[in-house]
């Protein structure tokens, strides 16, 4: 069969990126598709069922095509220009009246390092607000502040990929790499086909548990509790690496005191899994010859979940295993670029290549890339959800969003819906109608994966180049050329002078150069000839470095930090009112908010609906049969979602996926309680009540 068609490209969702080619063929004015994936290194040339599928959203006919404008109530479709002046007239009546840092800008994960960059750029030079911050916050913002503050640098996996196959020890706490990151499943299989042993934490039975060989069934939220307990036991029982820990490490002698007055009894009753258990992880972690920690949200989305990380971090850290072949830690990163989409300004605190914002050289540095006087860079804002209490409290009257569904994806949503409801002006910049987007005063139509090109860094750190595989449908326009024709209607056009993805790369290149996350030495060229190319690159020459922390850690001593760390339990607690735990997360065929997969056939068909895992004793003290209509309270909301019996999940704990909206958005349920440290939601733990909506 001829394809007439071909288009290469790379798929939106998840952060390995997987490539893949989507042939199109015209036969009988019908025209169908076929997808199938393309080698590449992380991939290995598989594909899941949503990569698969991916080209239904990108092609659906429910995409925005032009620039729309509410008026009086009603969505009407107006010419660029009209919508340029009516958002420009706004930003500068309402800066006028209220400040600069009257409009908040919220980006996005899914965005290129292109547009993560020059929404940085837009929001602090284009607009002179401080408050921009993005959806990576309830994603990436825990392990980040951990990794960050034990080892001095953030890359989500230290190591390469295949690295997972040389390991002999694995432990994935809070990750279902089984359906959020499906094509890495064969690297698991392969590690335990070469003898590792595979321990899982997980407080329900997913598919990723399934091929552990010891699954710890923990109490949701109790993470810190489990690494100090086998951290003890470390201790203990002598599996400390001296050595390492002299060389390259500090903060030893202090933890070993702390742990020693730990009490096994106490720790063992909030964690609920046996200590026998927890002796068999940890002795089993000791003792072989190289070990890996996986950490991903079910750890990192708590109130405590910078600490959880830490913790598990010194774990590593007090038995050597980190810096070396098959040994090292990994914060599975979520988005598609949830890498990258951290490293280059989006974040309230960041600018470009990991660089602070109250970090007087930074500034200086990035004045000098853009132009400007330092004292013309806004400091610092704050936190996702933080803007959303702002936008409530009316303090932000604009709000400028790119590449995310908040009313969906915030905490708390009943509450962030309110707020946004009293913006003065909501510009939604999407592919599609979004919930979020349909409460904006002016939707533009973005680019999907399909026709933009830019560069994505997937979960390993490895720098991917995705090409247009096909024109922009309608009058759609790239989300980099929205940002600088609005830049020039505000008039800071000439700091906005691009004609395409590659110059703003060559300027990121620049502003990267000598931070943390070096790009200096990719290039768009490199990245042709190249299967990607992991950061840090610091020159032309430079091959990107793989593995890191082999000689020394990215803290200023060399050493990376062991550290104390004490539980800190959530506000939130379960009472006779609110009596189960409800954790919240993922399942295989949808992704996030479910904007893009909703619109796929073959998805939305799969899983048309969400649902609430309990087990069958559960459900019988409250009276819930199987497949019926189930309400969940909390102290914020309700939701009405279908029953789904299980013992696959502990009893004192249920279970609603996040990928649905309306009565069935489980973020009504969610609590505001922001990680003191790093401002991660306690996406994972609130407390609610069951009851069946039919007596
Ligand atoms: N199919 C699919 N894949 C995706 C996504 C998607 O929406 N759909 N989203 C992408 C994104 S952005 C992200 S961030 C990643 C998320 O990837 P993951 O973090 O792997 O996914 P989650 O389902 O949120 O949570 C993982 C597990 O944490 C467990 N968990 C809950 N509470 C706790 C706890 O207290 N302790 C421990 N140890 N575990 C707990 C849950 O039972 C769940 O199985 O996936 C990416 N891939
Ligand atoms: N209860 C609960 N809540 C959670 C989580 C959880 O586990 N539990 N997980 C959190 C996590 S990890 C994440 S990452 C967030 C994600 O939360 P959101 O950011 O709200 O997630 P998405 O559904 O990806 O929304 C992306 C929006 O941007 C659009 N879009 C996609 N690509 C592009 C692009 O290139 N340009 C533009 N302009 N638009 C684009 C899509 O159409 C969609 O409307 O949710 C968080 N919320
Ligand atoms: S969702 Fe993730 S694993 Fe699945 S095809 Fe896309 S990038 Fe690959
Ligand atoms: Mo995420």
């Amino acid at each position: 069969m001829m394809a007439s068609k071909v288009m290469d490209t790379q798929c939106p969702f998840c952060s390995v990126q997987c490539k893949m080619q989507i042939m199109e063929k015209e036969e009988a004015g019908k025209t169908t598709y076929t997808v199938q994936p393309k080698a590449n290194a992380a991939s290995e040339g598989r594909l899941c069922i949503k990569g698969m599928n991916a080209y239904q959203h990108g092609l659906s006919e429910e995409r925005v095509t032009e620039p729309l404008l509410n008026k009086d109530g009603v969505f009407t479709p107006v010419t660029w220009e009209e919508a340029y002046e009516f958002i420009a007239k706004k930003f500068r009546d309402i800066q006028g009246r209220f400040g600069h840092d009257v409009i908040g800008v919220y980006g996005g994960g899914s965005l290129t390092n292109e547009t993560s960059y020059l929404l940085g750029k837009f929001a602090r030079i284009g607009l002179q607000t401080k408050y921009i911050d993005y959806n990576g916050r309830f994603c990436m913002s825990a392990a980040a502040a951990a990794s960050n503050a034990a080892f001095g640098m953030d890359r989500g996996l230290t190591n390469p990929l295949s690295d997972i196959r040389k390991t002999k020890c694995l432990i994935l706490a809070g990750t279902n790499i089984a359906e959020c990151q499906p094509t890495l499943m064969p690297y698991f299989m392969d590690a335990k086909e070469n003898g590792a042993y595979i321990i899982v934490v997980d407080p329900r039975d997913t598919a990723t548990a399934e091929m552990a060989d010891l699954h710890l069934k923990v109490k949701p939220g109790t993470d810190v509790a489990l690494a100090s307990a086998m951290l003890k036991i470390l201790l203990e029982e002598g599996y400390v690496d001296h050595s390492f820990v002299r060389e390259r490490t500090t903060g030893f002698a202090e933890v070993k005191k702390h742990v020693a007055a730990l009490d096994f009894d106490e720790l063992v009753s909030k964690i609920g899994v046996s200590l026998e258990d927890l002796k068999e992880a940890a002795i089993r972690f000791g003792s072989a010859a190289s070990g890996m920690i996986l950490t991903a949200r079910g750890v990192e989305q708590q109130t405590d979940g910078y600490l959880a990380v830490r913790n598990y971090i010194n774990l590593l850290l007090v038995t050597g295993k980190i810096g070396k072949p098959g040994s090292g830690y990994g914060a599975v990163t979520g988005q598609a670029n949830g890498q990258g989409g951290r490293e280059h300004g989006q974040k309230a605190d960041q600018l470009p290549g990991y660089r602070y914002i109250e970090n007087d050289n930074d500034r200086a540095y990035m004045a000098g890339i853009w132009g400007v006087h330092p004292s013309e860079i806004p400091h610092k804002g704050v936190s996702a959800y933080e803007m959303m209490k702002k936008v409530h409290a009316q303090e932000i009257r604009a709000l400028f969003l790119m590449g995310s569904n908040p009313i969906l994806s915030n905490p708390n949503a009943g509450f962030v819906e309110e707020g946004i409801r009293k913006l003065d002006l909501l510009v939604a910049v999407d592919m599609f109608l979004s919930e979020t987007a349909q409460l904006a005063h002016v939707i533009l139509p973005a680019a999907s994966f399909l026709e933009n090109e830019g560069t994505l860094t997937n979960l390993e750190g490895r720098v991917l180049l995705r090409e247009a595989a096909r024109p922009v449908p309608g009058m759609v326009k790239q989300d980099w050329e929205i940002l600088c024709d609005i830049a020039g209607r505000m008039g800071k056009g000439s700091y906005f002078p691009y004609g395409s993805a590659e110059e703003i790369f060559a300027e990121l290149r620049r502003a990267s150069r000598g931070g943390m996350a070096d790009y200096y030495g990719i290039t768009y060229d490199r990245l042709r000839k190249e299967e990607g190319i992991y950061w840090p690159c610091p020159t032309l020459e430079h091959p990107g470095e793989k593995r890191l922390f082999t000689a020394a850690f990215a803290h200023s001593d060399g050493k990376a930090k062991i550290a104390i760390v004490n539980h800190h339990y959530p506000k939130e607690r379960v009472d006779e009112q609110y009596p189960l735990i409800l954790t919240t997360g993922r399942v295989l065929e949808h992704y996030l908010t479910g904007v893009q997969t909703r619109k796929s056939v073959v998805l939305a068909s799969r899983k048309m609906e969400s649902f609430v895992e309990i087990h069958p004793k559960t459900a019988q003290r409250w009276k819930i049969k199987d497949d019926t209509l189930v309400k969940v309270n909390s102290r914020r909301g309700q939701i009405v979602v279908r029953s789904k019996l299980t013992d696959s999940i502990r009893e004192d704990t249920v279970f609603v996926p996040m990928h649905w909206g309306g009565l069935q958005n489980v973020n009504k349920l969610t609590c505001e309680e922001l990680d003191p440290t790093c401002k991660m939601p306690g996406f994972k733990i609130c407390a609610v009540s069951i009851e069946p909506l039919l007596t």
